[in-house]
């Protein structure tokens, strides 16, 4: 049967600056993080890829917008390079400033929305040496960027996002070790968080004193629906808490203006409280957004902690993860596949966060060594990603449906592009990217997929 969407659905693909652009010293690029973990340890790095080997958007970006369009797509979401624009923080860089508006520009051109990301992992190194995130002084410098994007593209760019998933660059960088700066320590995770939240305060403050005529803006957050193993007290307590720290903890403040009483109280309890100042609270109320992007990949399964530490040590102390025998898992990634929890975040919206307009700003599924589905004609038939896509639409479509407020789709991602650690194990795009020669793109077959949908607004 038919599945229509709302009429002016977005139809889109997610990407980044830092995953895309190359380039990244370049141009006038100051170092982010990731230039400077690359240039220490370029073993930590699937192939030893490095930042500098992406998909070369900055050469590629108007046959890129061209490719856009040609799958239907009817919005982008990117980001801006906060390196690239201000290397040292406080000078704009102008070939920046050229190479962003042709770009978005073009994109308007080809009938394609630009959504407009102000931060993707990429902490500028300068910031960095100061103490990053953990240094109060992070939140103005952030404000003082978003201000300064707003002047910029605001007569362009009518939606802006401040963070794209700010758990990422939390969980990564201060908990787990995974990003730089590999830092374990749950306190300094949380006075990051608090931080970050502070910066993305400011700059949706700083876009209301900028007055863009029509222009909204958002939040991205990855959201990971918790499921308790079982109804037993503790299991639904750890499910509390984890949609305490990483739901609620941004997506609270973001839409209502607070931060979860309960959360607070939790962390007080465990002596991990931020440092704070006295004018935060007003400025967190007054400062909502307009709108919320989720990036949804899987759901949480978790269970009590079996011998959590008190005060807690890390996250694990609240809750652990458990592995859920039915889970159905998409391998190359280690993910697990359940397109329902698109169905209960479309209506977690809608009762908890007062049917604010959202959209699913990434949702996708990355495969290994691609090349094995491709056919005579040089097409990756990627059958598997078009039934992934197709299930989690079909879930989305019961939410809106039941009255949520969903205004979008778009997909991780538009071209194979380079990630983080993990270079290019995964692909997830519609085209794909040749590594021999990265400035050759194939369209696999889920583009044209998407292409139809995109054009009927619905799927079938
Ligand atoms: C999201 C990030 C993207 C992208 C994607 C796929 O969390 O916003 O930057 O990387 O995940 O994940 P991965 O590339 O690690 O497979």
């Amino acid at each position: 049967m038919t599945k229509k969407f709302p009429k002016g659905f977005l139809w889109g693909a997610a990407l980044s600056a830092p995953q895309t652009e190359g380039h990244s010293l370049e141009h006038g690029k100051s170092p982010s993080t990731w230039d400077y973990w690359f240039s220490i340890a370029p073993e930590k790095f699937n192939q030893n890829q490095g930042p500098e080997n992406t998909s070369n958007v900055y050469d590629l970006y108007l046959d890129d917008c061209a490719k856009m369009k040609e799958i239907g797509l009817n919005s982008i979401r990117t980001s801006i390079a906060w390196t690239r624009l201000l290397p040292d923080g406080k000078t704009v860089n102008q070939e920046a400033v050229n190479f962003y508006r042709t770009y978005f520009q073009e994109m308007l051109k080809q009938g394609v929305e630009p959504v407009i990301n102000l931060f993707h992992f990429d902490m500028p190194m300068w910031l960095m040496e100061k103490g990053g995130w953990e240094t109060r002084e992070s939140v103005d410098a952030f404000a003082y960027y978003a201000k300064i994007a707003f002047e910029l593209f605001g007569d362009i760019v009518k939606k802006w996002t401040t963070f794209n998933e700010p758990l990422v660059h939390i969980e990564c960088g201060y908990l787990y070790g995974f990003h730089y700066p590999a830092i374990v320590d749950f306190k300094k995770a949380v006075q990051v968080g608090y931080h970050t939240l502070m910066a993305h305060t400011l700059a949706i403050k700083a876009f209301r004193d900028v007055n863009m005529k029509d222009g909204t803006i958002g939040i991205i957050l990855n959201v990971s629906p918790a499921y308790a193993k079982s109804e037993a007290a503790e299991d639904l307590l750890a499910k509390e808490n984890s949609d305490l720290l990483t739901t609620k903890s941004f997506l609270d403040p973001a839409v209502h203006g607070i931060i979860p009483e309960k959360l607070i109280q939790l962390l007080a309890d465990n002596h991990l409280l931020p440092e704070t100042e006295v004018e935060d609270k007003e400025l967190i109320m007054e400062n909502t957004v307009d709108f919320i992007g989720l990036n949804y990949y899987q759901p949480r399964r978790v269970q009590a902690a079996p011998a959590p530490q008190f005060p807690a040590k890390m996250p694990e102390d609240f809750y652990v993860l458990y592995d859920w025998p039915d889970k159905k898992i998409n391998p190359y990634r280690g993910w697990e596949i359940y397109p329902n929890a698109l169905y209960d975040v479309a209506m977690m919206m809608k009762n908890e966060y007062k049917n604010l307009p959202w959209y699913v700003s990434e949702n996708g599924m990355g495969v290994a060594n691609e090349e094995r589905f491709m056919d005579d004609h040089g097409m990756i038939q990627d059958d598997y990603r078009i039934e992934f896509m197709q299930e989690h639409l079909e879930f989305l479509h019961k939410g809106i449906e039941e009255g949520s407020n969903c205004f979008g789709y778009h997909t991780w991602t538009f071209v194979d592009c380079w990630s983080w650690l993990n270079g290019y194990r995964n692909r997830y795009g519609f085209y794909r990217v040749d590594l021999e020669d990265r400035f050759k793109r194939t369209m696999k077959k889920s583009g044209l997929w998407y292409k139809n949908v995109s054009e009927k607004n619905e799927i079938s």
